[in-house]
């Protein structure tokens, strides 16, 4: 067994020395302690494995420490911090004591920004070219962006940019045909075209030529001025970005060190905006996941049973997600009308059962939430019942479009908001904590969060027959096993589920459970308690608060959601507006501040949002009453 060459990298700086056998072995090591990691705390697997012999060749190539290098999304970003002094932590992956799965500056100083949406990237990068431009300091600035963000609409609005400026930045396209699912669209369909284009190798010996003859420290950009003919040899004819005004190179073999090392050493030379499209395939190195990339692009934990692999018990069928899709499938069999758009999440939401069902009503549109939802909007004023289902998280880039597209033109959307809440290892970036406060103050909107199955059902009903905007927000989590409650749903009616006298608890979607585990505990102790199941965020159920307030000594209002502008607050305004007491009214909601890494149930614990988290502030509450 040779010497662990890994263990002797413990920043950037420790890889000057290394050439391009001693990379490709270095690239060897850290796929393996990447794969054994994922599989015992799980994460983006797929994306990584793909990624990293490009990451050890931009590492030997550039000096991050004064360059710039900004990963898109930032999913792909475990061999960059294995690199850059966190092998250590980096085996508590996406655990409190370890690193988040995401890039993060608080971790290092190689982490420039906090990121985990796709399509960034180029923007963010080009703001940090330009302000290195205009400090002088000689700094290329790096966006690594792959094929499925590069179709999203921030990213093509930066290119759209970058080609009018001076700045020194470098994009590299990661092509690897995939989003987490092929990747969809005119611009994936070009791309592919482009694979046959030949490899950079055979284009670049004119300009590599020509650059070698340059006297050390003259402007580059001036010699590319005299030998322009020569550089055109070298770029892609026809690239469609350079049209945008960057230099486009390529193809490179994304796995070949040696190929990487050579054509980034040819870009740290030219300072402009330029291109790099380089191939690699997601799960390079790990037969599963390469053959199954949309299946490992998150991954549960693993191990290897009798030679084969095998994940963690499924529980799909028992998610919030199987349960709204399966619902909305039923539903879509007798109402022809009912059409689903997914921007490139058909196996996160669900939808993908749909798009088997019914082929030719499933939109995936790509990294493009802007445009499923103004797509929704046309779809409903042409007369169907366009249904989104999308994250809590993703659809905040679409807030104009809430607004201008479906809000002022009243049009009958429906919003499957998955991930609303806590959602655990992902952090930050990940959470659904200010869907209600974004979409709350729109006008016509009905916000609705179910408690368990039934109350779902009976919302999506409502919300495909009612016409007009309706969002409807679920957990990343489980559905409990049975209904709190019979009583049909009506639109802006609580349901209350148990009844009590020392005290009420308001509680919205998921956070019905804990109240009743809470009340169940107290019931126990002597301390009976009303319950009810808040369903709507709007409109808030007036009369109900108001009986709530008028009978009990206090009334805990709970949500998985940040406190400003959620639940919470729209109930304070409705008793406000009602001359309702609200002295009597308290609040658990997810804090302001950012909630890092850790399960989803430690997350809820700490806001305070289990049933014995519960149980404790409702005590707390009557001691005080
Ligand atoms: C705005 C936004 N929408 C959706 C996602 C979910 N998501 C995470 S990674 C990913 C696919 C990214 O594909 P690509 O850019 O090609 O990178 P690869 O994983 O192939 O390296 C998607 C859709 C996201 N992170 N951000």
């Amino acid at each position: 067994m040779p010497d662990s060459l890994l263990e002797k990298i413990n920043s950037p700086a420790d890889l000057r020395g290394l050439g391009a056998a001693d990379l490709a072995r270095l690239a060897g090591e850290i796929r393996a302690l990447i794969t054994k990691t994922v599989a015992v705390r799980g994460g983006h697997l797929a994306s990584n494995l793909g990624v990293v012999e490009l990451t050890v060749a931009l590492h030997r190539a550039f000096d991050f420490s004064r360059d710039r290098l900004v990963w898109d999304v930032g999913h792909q970003c475990y061999a960059h911090k294995i690199l850059t002094g966190r092998r250590a932590a980096f085996e508590d992956l996406r655990t409190p004591k370890g690193v988040s799965g995401f890039p993060s500056p608080t971790e290092s100083p190689y982490d420039l920004f906090r990121t985990g949406h796709a399509g960034a990237s180029i923007s963010t990068a080009l703001g940090l070219a330009l302000a290195e431009k205009a400090a002088h300091s000689g700094a290329t600035t790096v966006a690594v962006i792959g094929d499925g963000a590069l179709g999203s609409g921030l990213a093509l609005e930066a290119l759209n940019h970058a080609g009018d400026t001076r700045a020194n930045i470098l994009v590299i396209l990661n092509d690897n045909q995939m989003a987490i699912s092929p990747t969809v669209g005119g611009i994936a369909r070009y791309l592919t075209r482009m694979r046959a284009a030949p490899a950079y190798d055979n284009l670049k010996a004119e300009v590599r030529d020509v650059l070698d003859r340059l006297p050390m420290g003259d402007s580059l950009a001036k010699a590319i001025h005299v030998f322009k003919d020569a550089v055109k040899e070298a770029v892609v004819p026809d690239h469609v970005f350079e049209r945008f005004g960057l230099r486009c190179f390529g193809p490179v073999d994304g796995h070949d060190v040696g190929a990487l090392l050579e054509a980034l050493e040819d870009m740290k030379r030219l300072e402009m905006p330029r291109l790099l499209h380089v191939h690699t395939c997601k799960g390079f190195g790990f037969a599963p996941a390469a053959e199954e990339p949309a299946a490992w692009h998150s991954a549960r934990p693993f191990k290897e049973h009798n030679g084969r692999i095998v994940t963690d018990a499924d529980a799909e069928e028992t998610t919030w997600t199987h349960a709204a899709v399966a619902e909305l499938v039923g539903l879509a069999e007798s109402d022809r009308r009912i059409v689903a758009i997914t921007a490139a999440m058909p196996e996160g939401t669900g939808l993908l059962r749909f798009a088997h069902r019914f082929p030719d009503r499933f939109f995936d549109v790509g990294i493009c939430e802007e445009h499923a939802v103004a797509l929704a909007a046309g779809l409903a004023r042409g007369g169907l019942r366009p249904v989104v289902g999308i994250y809590s998280t993703f659809l905040q880039r679409a807030y104009d479009q809430l607004f201008h597209d479906v809000a002022l033109q009243a049009l009958p959307v429906v919003f499957l908001v998955d991930r609303a809440g806590l959602v655990g290892a992902d952090g930050p970036t990940h959470h659904g904590l200010y869907d209600i406060a974004y979409m709350r103050h729109l006008p016509g909107f009905t916000l609705a969060a179910p408690a368990d199955r039934g109350e779902f059902a009976g919302m999506l009903r409502l919300a495909l027959e009612a016409g007009g905007p309706w969002a409807i927000r679920y957990p990343r989590d489980s559905v409990p096993e049975s209904d709190f409650s019979r009583e049909p749903v009506a639109v802006g009616r609580a349901a209350v589920l148990r009844r009590g006298r020392k005290g009420a608890i308001l509680a919205l979607g998921s956070t019905v459970s804990a109240a009743v585990e809470a009340a169940g505990r107290l019931a126990a102790e002597g301390l009976d308690l009303t319950v009810a199941s808040a369903r709507f965020a709007k409109p808030v159920d007036g009369e109900c608060l108001a009986n709530l307030v008028a009978e009990h000594p206090w009334v805990l209002v709970l949500e998985d959601h940040t406190g400003p502008g959620g639940f919470g607050s729209a109930v304070l305004e409705s008793a406000a507006a009602g001359g309702v007491e609200t002295r009597k009214i308290h609040r658990v909601a997810v804090a302001e501040t950012l909630v890092e890494h850790a399960g989803r149930a430690a997350q809820l614990a700490a806001a305070g949002l289990t049933g014995e988290a519960v149980a404790a502030r409702a005590k707390t509450l009557s001691a005080g009453a």
